[in-house]
């Protein structure tokens, strides 16, 4: 797809002694699953687009001060996403998921579209029941379904909160009515990105309304489109790339984060600076999770 020429095909393209999937703390997961797209297509071509880049990332980062890959980051097999339906992949995903938490693992999932966050919260579910999930989106992802499909990523949250877990959501700037009644009904702690962007953060916010342990999930078009112009659904204001660094800092360090995904990157041949931000967000996320 790439021009660019990358021949790494593991996650930071680290050598075996430190992506060694046994004496690894830290698993990614590359899940290529692209079904209900409603706009701009590529999101299949996210993991690979991450992988490749991140083979460009220094493995010194001077925020954490360490090489945060010694603690080892395997790169497991891709999900099989092929001619599936969105209910197949979550289940597959899931099953993938479960296994790498019973390994003792750190799951990181890269998408595909934000569907595979069903499968992924609900294989953590399978080894861990009390957690609350973190959405940094520019959309609330909360109808009950979208086009006929239950298993859009326009209703993935909503079928995550069905899964009974607490959810915050940050940097939201694009829903519909429905939506809109389901958050006052069931009372989601939802920061829209208009009101982050005039009175700050919401840290307390969410910390408040997250139990201890905290599963993240990163849909890259809550990012401002400067920061990742390559995605689907993309949509104006957003979230700037430093002042989510330093609240997801904040994250790690008040909460227990049990895992994570980024979704929804759709590559644009010659624009590699989206993939590589990607690829820059998740070895810092490592590096918050292991190091700092
Ligand atoms: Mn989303």
């Amino acid at each position: 797809m790439s021009s660019l020429i990358n021949i790494n095909n593991n996650f930071l393209d680290l050598p075996p002694e430190l992506s060694t999937y046994g004496s690894s703390r830290v698993a990614v997961l590359p899940i290529p699953f692209e079904k209900s797209v409603s706009y701009g297509g590529g999101a299949s071509k996210g993991p690979d687009a991450i992988i490749q880049a991140s083979g460009q990332v220094e493995w010194y980062d001077e925020e954490i001060n360490a090489e945060a890959c010694q603690v080892g980051i395997a790169t497991a097999a891709p999900v099989v996403c092929k001619n599936i339906t969105g209910e197949e992949a979550v289940k597959e995903i899931a099953k993938r998921t479960s296994k790498l938490i019973s390994d003792g693992k750190f799951p990181v999932g890269l998408g595909g579209e934000h569907t595979v966050t069903a499968g992924c919260v609900m294989g953590m579910l399978k080894e861990c029941k009390d957690f609350g999930v973190l959405q940094l989106d520019a959309h609330a992802d909360l109808r009950d379904s979208y086009q006929g499909d239950r298993y859009s990523h326009a209703s993935v949250m909503r079928r995550v909160r069905e899964f009974g877990l607490p959810i915050a959501a940050v940097g939201i700037r694009s829903l519909c009515q429905e939506e809109v009644e389901y958050i006052k009904r069931e009372k989601i702690a939802v920061f829209y990105d208009r009101v982050v962007n005039k009175d700050g953060w919401p840290l307390e916010g969410v910390i408040n309304a997250l139990p201890k342990r905290v599963y993240i999930t990163i849909d890259v078009d809550g990012f401002s489109p400067s920061v990742v112009p390559a995605t689907g659904t993309p949509e104006p204001g957003g979230l700037p790339w430093y002042e989510t660094l330093s609240f997801l800092k904040q994250i790690f360090a008040q909460k227990d984060v049990i895992g994570l995904d980024v979704v929804e990157l759709a590559p644009i041949e010659g624009l590699h600076f989206a993939d590589f931000s990607m690829a820059k967000l998740i070895y810092k996320l490592i590096g918050y999770r292991f190091i700092s």
